[in-house]
Parts: C-alpha cells; structure tokens; sequence
C-alpha cells in the first residue's frame, strides 16, 4: 500500500519502501546480477516525487501561478513535467489490486490533487497574451502542456470513476482543450509551402528559417490534437459566428475531437521533415536551414544553407509524435523510425547497447578526465555541447528534460494500449507490434539508469539537480576537470543562436551585418589542452539569467554552479529523465 509511503515522501525524513504491489517491487536485471550500482525501482520512484516536490516548492509561486524565473516558453515545458509525472503517479494505483488502490486513492489523491492545483493556477498563470506574438515553436509548447493535462485528467477520472468516486479534475478540460487548440491554431499559420516545398516557419519576425523543432513540435502536436483533443465549442477570443472568416482561422468550423484536419497536419509535416535532409551522418537532427540569397532578393526557394548545430531536443520531440502517427495509422515504420533515432542519440552519447555499456573505458580515467565527444554526449551520458563549458542558456538547460520526455512518452508501457479504431489493426497485430516495441524498449533501460544515475550525481545539498549530468557521474570539478581536444564538440560552424542568441546579421534578420555571427563557444588551447577561459565558464550576455538574479561566477569547485547553475530548468531536466527511468523500466517488470 502506498498510505504510508507517500506520507514519508512528503516529509522526506526517511526512506520507507512500503508494500507496494510485487512486481512494482520485482528488481531489475542489473539487480539479479547483483550489481550494487543499480537504483532499485522503489527509490527512483521516490526520487522522482521528491523532484517534483522540490521543484515546486522553490520555484513554483502560488499566489501569481507561475514559476516566476521561468521563460515563457519554459514553464509550458515545466507544467507538462508536473503533468507527466502526476499521469505517472495515478498510472501506479491503476497497477495496484483493488483493494490496496481503494486504500491507497484518498493518501495519493491529496498528493496528486495539491500538484494539480498548480497546474490550474498555472492555467490563469500563463501568459497567453505574450505567447500569442511569440515564435511558433513557443506557442506549440502550450498546445503539448495542456494536451498532458488532458491525458492526465482523462486516466485520472477514468480510475476513480471505476472505484465510484466523482472527481472534479474533469471540469477542467474544456479550459484545457479551448488553450490547445487556440495555439495549435495560431501556430499553424505557420506552415508555408512557398518555401522549401513546405514546412513550419520558425519565427515570422526574422528571415525564413525552417528548423527541427518547430517542425516536430507541429508533428507532435497535431497528432496529439488528432488523438486527444476532445473539441472545442468556445470561439472566443474571435467572438462567435459573426467573425469566423477571421484571416487567423484555419477553417470556418467548430472545433471538433478527432478532426482529420489535424491527422493531415502531422502526416505532412512528418513527410516534409522526413525529405528535408535535416539529418547528419551520425543521424542526428541538425537545428535547421535557411535560404541561401534570401535576403539579397534572390529568387532561390530551396532550403539549402543548414546550421550544423545538434541540440538534444531537436532529437526528441518527434518520438511523442511518431507514436501518435502509429497510434493514428496503425503503421509500424512510425514505431522504427523512433527506434533509429533513440539508438542513434544513444549511440552519440558513447554507449554500446550491445555491451550494454559505455564504448570508453570510464573507470581507467584519471581524475577529472573528460573521456571523448561522440556528438551528443560522451561516457554513455547526454549532454548537449554547452554543458561542460556552464555557458548554457536558459533554451539549453531546458533541452535534457524535453529529450526524456518524449522519449518516456514513446517507451512507456502503455503507449500501445491504444490504436485508432481507423487503422485497421487486429488484437493480433497490435500484440506482436507491442512485443517488438516493448523489447526494444527494454533494451533501453540500463543506459537510462545510467544516465539518471549521473543526473542524481549533480544535486547538491538541497536536493536540486544540476545541467551537466556528466560531471555527476564523473566526479568531475572544475579544479580536476581535465581537457584532452578529443573531449570537445567540433568547432564546425554551426550557429550556437539558442546560447548565444540570434546573431544580429543577414542571414538571421535581413540587416546589412552588425555583428559577425557566433560561432559556438570560444576556445582556446593552451597546448597542454587544458583550456582555463573554458574551465571557468565565463560565459557570454546570452548565457546570464534572463532572470535578473546574477550568475555565480565563484564556483566553488562545482561545475554545475557556473553559469547560470541550477535553475528551473535543470530541476526540470531531473525530474524528466526519473520518471523517464520509472515509466521504461516497467518494461522489465
Ligand atoms: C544534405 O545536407 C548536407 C549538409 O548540408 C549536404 O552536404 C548534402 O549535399 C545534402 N544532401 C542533399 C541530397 O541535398
Ligand atoms: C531565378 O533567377 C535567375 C536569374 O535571374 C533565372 O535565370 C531563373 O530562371 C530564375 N528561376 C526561377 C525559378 O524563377
Ligand atoms: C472514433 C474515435 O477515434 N473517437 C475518438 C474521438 O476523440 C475522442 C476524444 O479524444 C476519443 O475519446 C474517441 O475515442
């Protein structure tokens, strides 16, 4: 029963595994194994409520419903981690047996109905008017929250209501529905076949770029309409009937659940991005193209100037929506092409799934050696580049947590639970496709524990998670912290805009240059390849918090307290990557 442990939880002065139901409870392979290094399945799920709390009780405020050292765009992304994870706590009592879940519901019921009261005040706390004149992949962050809350809300009341117990939640959804589909609106302007053939524009207010992101978010997003929107009768703010020509309306017509406009969105979203060319050799998104000549008149359309720059969101947002477009079609080369990308991310953090370990020998480093950069990680860990440098932005220490996410949402057991009733798939097919699935899955978990091993690795004595995993699996300092060249990301170019900001030239705004472009961080080697400008950390305009709270330049021997150190944002990214562990672990159980 989970009466007492959520008690404990919340007061977090112990750790008390109560008798959860066996499975819940059945160890891991690493643990059969006796590897002591393993986290027990019971601590994870610990470990992940104390994230949640934690997170909320620095940096949520109530009486203004928001987390107010946020971004816009970044507290869509939190409410959707509060979202996410109180769908994982009901997710557990539905696992329970009948009579412990009626003995457990009314404990867990206070503990998930205090989170989902902040996401309600967070409703009224959001700025929606600021976001309306923001980019679109801003405005699709809103759509993705409010359709987890949905699904939260949704499983949530279907389990109570089989226990006979009236929950309120519900009355919220028609809120949440009306925020969704208004931004998936707006968004949608956004989608322009004049250019490159088609796809999303990332920001109307600079010159053409089609990039990774806006365009998965579209994919995910429309899908998630497609599948879980539940309609919307409320026009406002166009004001009825009378305006439904408004310019800004996609079409003349209520807003209704299952509508295929937003299947044909995704579908073609999905193909564009698929013939797009915007993967590299390593198979990694790249962030995006611009149009060459564009800004001097010329009347190329193609988009063939590519920004080099890997980022991990741009690898992960799409899993969300290739599982909806297998859910909607029933076509199981969604479900492959998520698997590629996952192994190739996997692969790009320098692990071996076939060994099911890291591909450098990490116990024969010295103390404080970076073993090499594989593209997107090094030692089996996720980073992303600016990580070891502490230079990253708010954008950035956002990354992470997004990439584990949606790729939880992808490997999560029930993600196949259901199939649209149009694909046309039978019980048969759907169960051999779910054990291909699930054992792809599963194969996933021993890298995943490693890396929410690292991410633990970087809490400090509050309990707050740090940006740069690596250093907590590490023990890395930044007296130790020791620089080989093949420890740093290729200096390739690529346009590093979500750290450094947009630079302010042609090719980004039109405007005769005034700045040259930044070229990623700076770094100099002094010949031994330790680095110092990079070892500190000094870090550009664009990396300080947007907050007002100054950065703390005095590190005191931890890496992850330069820059912008723990933030919302890296408290988010530990939070995603424990439920990320707990939701695919359960493919083991
Ligand atoms: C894809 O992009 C790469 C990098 O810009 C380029 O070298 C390659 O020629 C492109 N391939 C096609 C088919 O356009
Ligand atoms: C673009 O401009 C060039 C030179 O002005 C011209 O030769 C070419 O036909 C034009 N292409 C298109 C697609 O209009
Ligand atoms: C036939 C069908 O797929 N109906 C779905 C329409 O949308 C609602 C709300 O999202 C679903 O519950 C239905 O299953």
């Amino acid at each position: 029963m989970l009466v007492g442990w959520f008690a404990v939880v919340l007061s977090a002065t112990a750790v008390y595994a109560a008798s959860l139901r066996p499975s819940l409870l059945a160890r891991t392979d690493h643990d059969r194994r006796g590897d002591a290094e393993a986290l027990p399945d019971l601590q994870v799920f610990e470990d992940m409520l104390r994230a949640l709390r934690d997170m909320q009780d620095a940096y949520f405020q109530r009486w203004v419903g928001t987390w107010p050292q946020g971004i816009d765009w970044t507290r869509a992304v939190t409410g959707t981690h509060v979202a996410a994870t109180l769908r994982s706590i009901s997710d557990v009592l539905g696992l329970e047996g009948p009579d412990e879940r009626a003995a457990d519901i009314a404990d867990v019921e206070e503990f998930i109905f205090g989170y989902f009261a902040d996401l309600i005040a967070y409703y009224f706390g959001e700025d929606a008017f600021a976001i309306r004149n923001q980019a679109h992949d801003d405005m699709l962050w809103v759509v993705l929250g409010w359709l987890e809350s949905i699904q939260f809300v949704n499983g949530h009341s279907t389990l109570l209501s089989a226990e006979h117990r009236t929950w309120y939640g519900d009355r919220w959804i028609p809120a949440f529905a009306h925020r969704a589909r208004i931004f998936w609106e707006l968004a949608a302007q956004g989608w322009d076949t004049k250019l490159c053939g088609g796809g999303m524009i990332w920001n109307p207010r600079l010159m053409p770029y089609k990039n990774a992101i806006t365009n998965q978010l579209f994919i995910s997003a429309s899908i998630g309409m497609y599948l879980h929107f539940p309609g919307d009768p409320n026009s406002s703010p166009f004001g009825g009937r009378s305006n439904l020509d408004h310019p800004r309306r996609v079409r003349n017509v209520d807003w209704r659940a299952n509508d295929t406009i937003f299947s044909k969105a995704a579908k073609d979203a999905h193909e564009w991005l698929a013939s797009s060319n915007m993967t590299n050799t390593q198979g990694l998104y790249v962030d995006g193209f611009h149009i060459s000549g564009y800004s001097s008149g010329s009347n190329n359309t193609k988009c063939d100037e590519r920004d080099e720059m890997v980022y991990s969101y741009n690898q992960g947002v799409i899993l969300s929506g290739l599982l909806g477009l297998f859910q909607a079609t029933g076509r199981e080369t969604y479900l492959r092409e998520g698997h590629t990308l996952v192994q190739n991310v996997i692969r790009a953090t320098g692990w071996d799934l076939s060994r099911s370990s890291s591909v450098d020998d990490i116990t024969r480093l010295r103390p404080g050696q970076l073993p090499p950069w594989h593209g997107l990680g090094r030692a089996g860990v996720l980073e992303d580049a600016c990580d070891m440098f502490g230079i990253c932005s708010q954008d950035a220490q956002t990354f992470k947590g997004i990439w584990m996410h949606h790729f939880a949402a992808f490997c999560s057991p029930n993600a196949l639970d259901y199939v649209h009733p149009d694909a046309g798939l039978d019980e048969s097919a759907i169960r051999s496709i779910r054990a291909r699935h699930s054992g792809a899955c599963r194969r996933y978990v021993g890298w995943l524990r490693h890396n929410a091993q690292a991410a633990l690795g970087t809490r400090d004595k509050e309990g707050k998670f740090g940006m740069w995993w690596t250093a907590g699996l590490l023990e890395i300092t930044t007296e130790n912290m020791h620089l080989t060249p093949d420890a740093l990301p290729p200096n390739n170019g690529a346009v590093d805009y979500r750290n450094f900001g947009v630079p302010q030239d042609r090719v980004w705004m039109g405007l005769t240059d005034v700045a040259p472009p930044r070229k990623g961080p700076a770094r100099k080697d002094n010949g031994d390849g330790q680095d110092q400008h990079v070892l500190v950390g000094r870090s550009s305009g664009a990396a300080e918090r947007r907050d007002g709270v100054p950065s703390d330049e005095t590190s005191g021997g931890d890496p992850n307290s330069r820059g912008r150190g723990r933030t919302l944002e890296t408290q988010g990214g530990g939070l995603a990557v424990l439920r990320a562990l707990w939701v695919v672990s359960m493919h083991e159980s």
